[in-house]
């Protein structure tokens, strides 16, 4: 039988996590996360692909493209897109896709602007604030929907 697949998908500046602002962000690079969430997938029974994109565009394509693929779950750091994108909220409502909201920090707790997520209007659920370790918990809950 084909495994259930989960798309992690990462917005902008994420590249460069592990080279700056390690008081924010963590040590951890986005390799080394994508490779913790991959062995955990397999112990799991499911797939991961992890992908990182610098442009809004871009995430949108792919989360039409996982709707196609009929993936069972995405989890989705949109960085800065998260407070700015009502085309990604737009894209989240129009797939119907499960899509669980992940954030290293905690926005809620930083600078007002970063108060407002379009994607947690549609997003199914929100893992923050726990730098990545986040995303390890999200895929916990993806892979238990
Ligand atoms: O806490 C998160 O995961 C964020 O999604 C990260 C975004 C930020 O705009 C959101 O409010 C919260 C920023 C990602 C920038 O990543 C960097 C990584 C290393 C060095 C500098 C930026």
């Amino acid at each position: 039988m084909k495994q259930r697949k989960i798309l992690v998908l990462n917005g902008p500046n994420l590249n460069l996590l592990g080279t700056r602002e390690p008081e924010i962000y963590g040590h951890d690079t986005l390799g080394d996360i994508s490779a913790r969430l991959e062995a955990r997938g397999a112990e799991l029974g499911v797939e991961v692909e992890s992908r990182q994109t610098n442009h809004e565009g871009v995430l949108i394509d792919w989360l039409h493209e996982a709707r196609r693929e009929d993936v069972h779950a995405v989890l989705l750091n949109a960085g800065a897109y998260t407070h700015t994108s009502i085309a990604l909220l737009d894209a989240i409502k129009a797939t119907q896709l499960r899509v669980i909201e992940v954030h290293l920090s905690n926005p809620e707790t930083r600078e007002p602007f970063r108060h407002l997520s379009y994607v947690g209007i549609a997003a199914v659920d929100c893992v923050k604030g726990l730098g990545a370790q986040s995303y390890m918990i999200a895929l916990e809950r993806a892979a238990a929907l």
